[in-house]
């Protein structure tokens, strides 16, 4: 028996972090992941794809279908590309793979479904992009909502600071695509896990970059830590971070490991604001009782240390 998911993804560096804990973890039942599907976001879609199949080769996995989607928002956005990891969504380091004749031939959307309805309600869809694949696939087929087993979702902010990265008040998964994201908590009922981006900020989540670019990670020689660890160095070197949180990777590990990744957690009604000039994106939690229902558990704060440690175990494959 196995713990089925499909990877939604934008492909940068903390999608990248997900998928290698995804592929290498050591819970039971195994984790299988049954497709990776592909949402622009960190950058183009094609891009997006071009990063997959770079880490599935890297980890012997191109067995796993991959699938084209979303090459845009639902609706035509003032987002600029502001390419945190880089025009590519890997450091600008490698040559682009061409995937035309690799990817799957169908949407992204159609996969979800068609794949949910073979394995009904046993899915999980940990979606770490913006939510223009899982939003459609809602929209075109009412009755997915009822097959899936959850959906885990890294995306979402519920405090109202401007967004150094956005400009506005909303995290960067749902100012990408805010309808997407508005259509989902709506539809999605009560089956979503979601990481805020609040859980993964400096005030609650802090890993040196100096560990992680200089520490245990950087003498693990293997191709895909070498991929890792080379374009990271780039980018955190870049923005000069110093702090280190792979936000997509932190869910991966909460939808893994929940009774030592979660440290506190709590249910509420969540929407998303669609009209604000400097609130476009921005999630909402009722955060006293309300009449609407309980729709989106929470993760206000997780375990660093564990994570660090998952990190280290998953980089050299001594999990299983
Ligand atoms: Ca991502």
């Amino acid at each position: 028996m196995s713990k089925y998911v499909v990877y939604d993804c934008d492909m940068g560096l903390d999608d990248a972090w997900g998928l290698l804990l995804l592929l290498r973890s050591n819970i039971c039942p195994k984790v299988e992941v049954l497709a990776v599907t592909c949402n622009f976001g960190n950058t183009s879609v094609d891009f997006v794809a071009s990063n997959v199949f770079r880490m599935l080769k890297a980890m012997d996995s191109l067995h796993i279908p991959v699938y084209l989607g979303s090459s845009e928002p639902i609706l035509p956005s003032l987002r600029e590309d502001i390419g945190y990891y880089g025009k590519d969504g890997f450091g600008d380091i490698y040559e682009k793979i061409d995937t035309s004749a690799l990817v799957q031939p169908i949407h992204a959307a159609n996969a979800m479904y068609s794949i949910a309805k073979k394995h009904p309600k046993e899915v999980t869809f940990v979606c770490v992009g913006p939510l223009t694949n899982l939003a459609i696939c809602l929209l075109l087929y009412p009755d997915f909502v009822d097959i899936v087993n959850n959906f885990a979702i890294m995306g979402g902010n519920y405090t109202v600071d401007v967004n150094s990265y956005t400009g506005n008040s909303a995290d960067w998964n749902f100012f990408s695509d805010p309808e997407a994201a508005h259509i989902v908590l709506n539809r999605a009922r009560s089956k979503i896990l979601i990481l805020p981006s609040e859980a993964c900020n400096s005030e609650n989540f802090t890993i040196d970059v100096d560990w992680r670019l200089n520490g245990p990670l950087k003498s693990v020689n293997t191709e895909v830590l070498d991929i890792l660890n080379e374009a990271e160095t780039a980018v955190l070197m870049k923005h000069n971070e110093v702090n280190w949180a792979p936000a997509d990777a932190i869910l991966v590990a909460t939808f893994l490991y929940p009774s030592e990744m979660i440290l506190k957690q709590k249910d509420y009604h969540g929407n998303v604001e669609l009209k604000g000039d400097r609130t476009r994106g921005q999630m909402i939690l009722d955060r006293i009782p309300s009449d609407r229902p309980e729709n989106v558990k929470c993760i206000k704060l997780v375990n660093r240390d564990f994570f660090k440690n998952l990190v280290l175990a998953a980089a050299n494959n001594t999990l299983s």
